[in-house]
């Protein structure tokens, strides 16, 4: 089963289109506002949103809870040097540097549907690899089942962390086949730049048809395990946050609905946008789940 993607680099802003644009903005303010919102209302539905969008409204609790407290402080971050500690199951397990992960990987441009279980949404032009990649460098035992994936923590460099809002450090954790299956990467960059710290540099997890939270950053621990791991918005709440957290129209959040969903930019006045079956890839992955009642399984 290969990556088919649905959004190409035909609907990616052309970069000359792209920076210039950042030099109209740091120009003119307002009047560039203007011209984005003309761009953005005859754009199509799958335009990705612009770097400022993407870096400028993140959940990263680490750093605060806020929407823009991650671009204020997220820069505090030392990302270089970088290693993730590869364990449990695996036959090379030990200490990966960012250097040893990126020689052995095809990084690739992959434009997703990135949606939030707050009923949010944004695309966001990724590059990356395929966690397989890296999951068949170091050899999956037959005995594993799961990954548990594990976010820094850094008190020094974290001002969010002091706040106990939810444990720390920030763990999640996959299914080995959903881990193993295409869409499934790592990322390092947006827009062809290096990641930006707040949305999770040096390298995160992008799972595009489960809800955002999944897609864990700043990853500095992989463990390969043989039980369902614990995912911490699932410790923070399990009635309202469950291990698979697919995106579903059809199952709401006790507290609100998940059939449609706000996109980031749109403007005041934009209509929702009706949320797709696992986020628009259920040609996919929905095989993942055959035989399973995904209400009780959310
Ligand atoms: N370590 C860590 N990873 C995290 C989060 C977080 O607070 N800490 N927030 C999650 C949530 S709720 C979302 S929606 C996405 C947001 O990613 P973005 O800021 O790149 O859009 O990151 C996810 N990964
Ligand atoms: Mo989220």
């Amino acid at each position: 089963m290969g990556f088919k993607p649905d959004l190409t680099r035909h609907d990616v802003t052309p970069k000359g289109l792209y920076l210039n644009r950042r030099q109209i903005m740091a120009g003119a303010g307002g009047l560039a506002l203007a011209g984005l919102g003309g761009r953005r209302a005859m754009a199509q539905d799958l335009e990705p949103n612009t770097l400022e969008e993407i870096s400028g409204y993140n959940n990263y609790y680490e750093f605060g809870t806020g929407k823009d407290d991650p671009a204020k402080y997220a820069h505090m971050l030392t990302t270089s040097p970088w290693s993730i500690e590869v364990g449990g199951m695996v036959d090379k397990p030990g200490d990966y540097s960012m250097e040893d992960i990126l020689s052995g990987v095809d990084i690739e441009e992959r434009i997703y549907r990135f949606r939030c279980v707050e009923a949010w949404s944004m695309v966001i032009p990724w590059n990356g690899f395929e966690l397989n990649q890296l999951l068949e460098q170091v050899g999956v035992q037959s005995g594993a089942k799961y990954v548990a994936f594990e976010t820094a923590y850094r008190p020094d460099e974290m001002p969010g962390v002091k706040f106990p809002v939810v444990e720390w450090p920030y763990v999640e954790g996959l299914r080995l086949d959903e881990a193993m299956h295409p869409l499934t990467i790592m990322a390092t960059g947006i827009y062809g730049e290096p990641i930006p710290n707040q949305n999770g540099a040096p390298i995160r997890l992008v799972v595009p048809w489960k809800y955002g939270f999944k897609s864990i950053k700043s990853i500095v621990k992989i463990t390969l395990v043989d039980e369902e791991p614990p995912t911490t918005w699932n410790k923070a709440n399990a009635r309202e946050y469950g291990f698979y957290s697919n995106v579903n129209p059809t199952v709401d959040h006790p507290r609100w609905s998940q059939a449609t969903e706000r996109v980031i930019g749109g403007g005041i006045f934009a209509a929702r946008k009706d949320t797709l079956m696992f986020n628009g890839y259920e040609d996919q992955v929905a095989s993942l789940y055959e035989g399973m009642d995904l209400s009780e399984n959310y």
